[in-house]
């Protein structure tokens, strides 16, 4: 049987590693007052956040439309028998909904979703994971269980310098009674039940951030982990913390990554996540 991998755009995988692991790709789209761009074809993250500091408006986002996925499986039917496809959190966008309907619809590939309950490079993971067992012959049922087992020990933790984003486009939860206070601190944030939540309250950045690398090292200490630090424009930080991380564990697999055009409108710029899983 052959199989196909598939993600959205927000795993952010870069185009080299999408073609040295044939990872499909369908991509969400942010949009501006002048017009609407999918990310990594129309928009570069660079681009991005340069247009995000000179518009008054917040930018939004949207998922890609049914007709585009459609097309897109139906053209993957041509090669494949099967696609395994692997989306951000359903709990935050209605991609995973999409592609699950679409796939219903399409005749000649059978379409497997599975959802990552999470974002970006996290998601990322699960895909060149997916990709690397396709490529040696693993039956579908063989790489979803795989996918499942990674679950077990994938951790993501996360902190942005500022909540208004992620308040104003509906994707923070659980924060009502904080939010007044929230404003002013930098909270630990993760995903819960496929939604993003406030995990610790914290008062400073500097803190946050320790308290990310903190859990990172309680689980690196006893596992062997694949890690990625992951930015919102702010790759100096990323590479201080994979350094600091690194003096420590030389011999662990890191990586470093960025949060796109459509995560980075909901973060803003200069959100800064960590994410590992059990290799
Ligand atoms: C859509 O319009 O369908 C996309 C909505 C995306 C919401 C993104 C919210 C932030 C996700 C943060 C992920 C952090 C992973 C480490």
């Amino acid at each position: 049987m052959k199989i196909a991998v598939m993600s959205d755009s927000t795993a952010y995988i870069s185009r080299e590693d999408r073609e040295k692991y044939n990872i499909h790709m369908v991509p969400l789209s942010v949009i501006f007052d002048d017009a609407s761009y999918q990310e990594e074809i129309d928009i570069t993250t660079e681009e991005f956040y340069k247009k995000m500091k000179i518009t008054k408006e917040l930018p939004s986002t949207s998922q890609p439309s049914i007709g585009y996925v459609t097309k897109k499986l139906e053209s993957l039917a041509e090669d494949f028998d099967a696609v395994i496809s692997i989306h951000l959190s359903s709990g935050i966008s209605g991609t995973y909904q999409t592609v699950t309907s679409a796939g219903e619809m399409v005749e000649g590939i059978k379409v497997i979703t599975f959802d990552s309950e999470i974002s970006c490079m996290v998601q990322g993971f699960y895909a060149i994971e997916a990709a690397k067992l396709a490529k040696e012959g693993k039956s579908v049922n063989e790489i979803i269980d795989r996918l499942y087992e990674m679950k077990q020990s994938v951790r993501a933790y996360f902190m942005v310098d500022d909540l208004t984003n992620l308040q104003r486009g509906g994707r923070l939860s659980g924060a009502q009674a904080l939010i007044g206070s929230l404003l002013q601190v930098k909270p630990v944030l993760h995903f819960q039940d496929k939604l993003i939540v406030p995990f610790e309250k914290i008062r400073t950045r500097k803190k946050a951030i320790h308290r990310i690398m903190g859990m990172l090292d309680d689980d690196a200490e006893s596992n062997d982990l694949r890690v990625v630090f992951i930015h919102g424009n702010d790759e100096a930080s990323a590479i201080q913390l994979e350094r600091q991380f690194k003096e420590k564990y030389p011999n662990a697999e890191t990586s470093i990554s960025y949060f796109g055009p459509v995560i980075g409108t909901h973060l803003g710029e200069g959100a800064v996540g960590v994410g590992w899983y059990k290799k």
